[in-house]
């Protein structure tokens, strides 16, 4: 028997979402590294974010992104919510994640917002691992998808990587037929200074309590690479003199603790050593200021 082999096929996949719902931990268990960073709070991720998966099939270029989400007032939700509205615009294919077996207004509005596009559209439940009932799930995603035309249903363990290899299977089936756009042994379209700036947020989203997350913002002052080591310089901005304080805690613990755990994770994703140095400045509500999204990176 002639076995034919398929036709190479290339797509955008725009991973959507309401905030937490586990985006960023998929795009991670499908490229197999850590690219986007991960905190058990809202509104962790603020860029668009490529992926790239290639495979001798197919490339697939997975498109993070910041939560859909209602109530924020500042210039910064709405930058964030303008990204995450645009990026359906782009894609071949939408995956739609959502917590478990719970419908929200906000699911609602991302739905509202892929139900314009006319690519395929999947839906992911993510979280399962959470529910004590996983007989309440067939029934919850019949009903969901009664009068929401979605092509298939996943569910989905995004943190334990259960359930990615089929869903990526069945990605790859709707993708359109087309060449590689990307080079084989690229894995993002975002630099390691951004990535740097990335993790040190993530420390701080970690470790730090109550509000401060969100007045936190992170700028590279200084990338350099020599051959044994690279040397990073970066300020941490937030919004009020007392929050200042904040992070650097008593006798700057708390800063040397935030700077030392970036660093440990920038040596594993850049596979090098890395010195790092921490500033914190202030720049008084700089996130409902234009100007300093500007600065920051926020706005593109
Ligand atoms: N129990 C459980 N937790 C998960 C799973 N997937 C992700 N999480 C957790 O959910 C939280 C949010 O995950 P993220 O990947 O940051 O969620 P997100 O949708 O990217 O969030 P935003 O960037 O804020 O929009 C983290 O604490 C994850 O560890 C899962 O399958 N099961
Ligand atoms: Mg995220």
């Amino acid at each position: 028997m002639k076995t034919e082999s398929a036709a190479h096929r290339f797509g955008r996949v725009a991973l959507v979402g309401r905030p937490n719902v586990g985006k960023s931990t998929l795009l991670n268990a499908i490229l197999g590294t850590k690219l986007s960073i991960v905190t058990p709070k809202p509104q962790t991720t603020r860029h668009r974010i490529i992926g790239i998966e290639t495979r001798a099939d197919a490339q697939i270029a997975f498109i993070d992104t910041p939560g859909l989400h209602q109530g924020g007032k500042y210039a910064l939700n709405r930058q964030l919510n303008r990204v995450a509205r645009q990026v359906p615009e782009e894609a071949d294919l939408l995956v739609h994640v959502i917590d478990g077996a719970r419908w929200r207004d906000e699911d609602e509005d991302v739905w509202q917002l892929i139900a314009k596009q006319s690519v395929p559209r999947l839906l992911v439940v993510n979280k399962v691992d959470k529910l004590a009932d996983k007989k309440a799930l067939l029934p919850f995603a019949a009903e969901i998808t009664r009068e929401r035309p979605y092509a298939a249903v996943h569910f989905l363990v995004a943190r334990r990587g259960d359930g990615v290899p089929a869903l990526l299977d069945d990605i790859i089936g709707f993708l359109p037929e087309g060449p590689a756009q990307f080079g084989e042994d690229e894995f993002t379209d975002r630099s390691e200074r951004f990535l740097a700036a990335e993790l040190v947020r993530e420390q701080l989203m970690l470790q730090l309590g109550a509000e401060l997350p969100y007045a936190a913002a992170v700028e590279i002052e200084r990338f350099e690479d020599a051959p044994d080591i690279t040397r990073i310089g970066a300020v941490v901005w937030v919004e009020r003199e007392g929050q200042k304080g904040i992070v650097i805690g008593a006798g700057g613990a708390q800063l040397k603790k935030i700077g030392s755990s970036a660093r440990r994770s920038m040596e594993r994703v850049f596979d090098r050593r890395v010195f790092l140095e921490l500033w914190v400045r202030v720049r008084e509500s700089w996130s409902d200021d234009a100007a300093a999204l500007k600065q920051f990176g926020y706005s593109e």
